[in-house]
């Protein structure tokens, strides 16, 4: 085995070995026009999953650069989702409730 396949092979065995991180779910709640947590940190490859708890439709979008989105109109009880691929903090908003503000941390 030559050199360069011996750290070939360790570089992979490293890779293998680091724990894995992302794609977990974090649950944010929509209640009484509020996020619930307000504040979150997650991991690159994690997903947002908003639940809509109240009796009328909310519109998440972030114009924060780098990771707009709009997850269009939200009916009550109806969940949305959103995964984040790389590290930020990102404000989040609601279109038709503009005083609700959610921040998410991504590491
Ligand atoms: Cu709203």
């Amino acid at each position: 085995m030559t050199l360069f396949r011996l750290i070939s092979c360790l570089a992979v065995l490293t890779l293998l070995a680091m724990p894995a991180r992302g794609g977990e779910i974090v649950e944010i709640v929509q209640r009484d026009r509020a996020f619930s947590p307000a504040e979150v940190t997650i991991h690159v490859g994690d997903t947002v999953r908003f639940l809509n708890e109240d009796s009328f439709a909310h519109n998440m979008l972030s114009e924060t650069p780098g990771f707009e989105f709009d997850l269009q109109l939200q009916k009550p009880g109806e969940i949305k989702e959103i995964t984040f691929d790389h590290p930020g903090v990102v404000m989040v908003g609601c279109d038709i409730h503009t005083k609700m503000h959610l921040m998410i941390t991504v590491k």
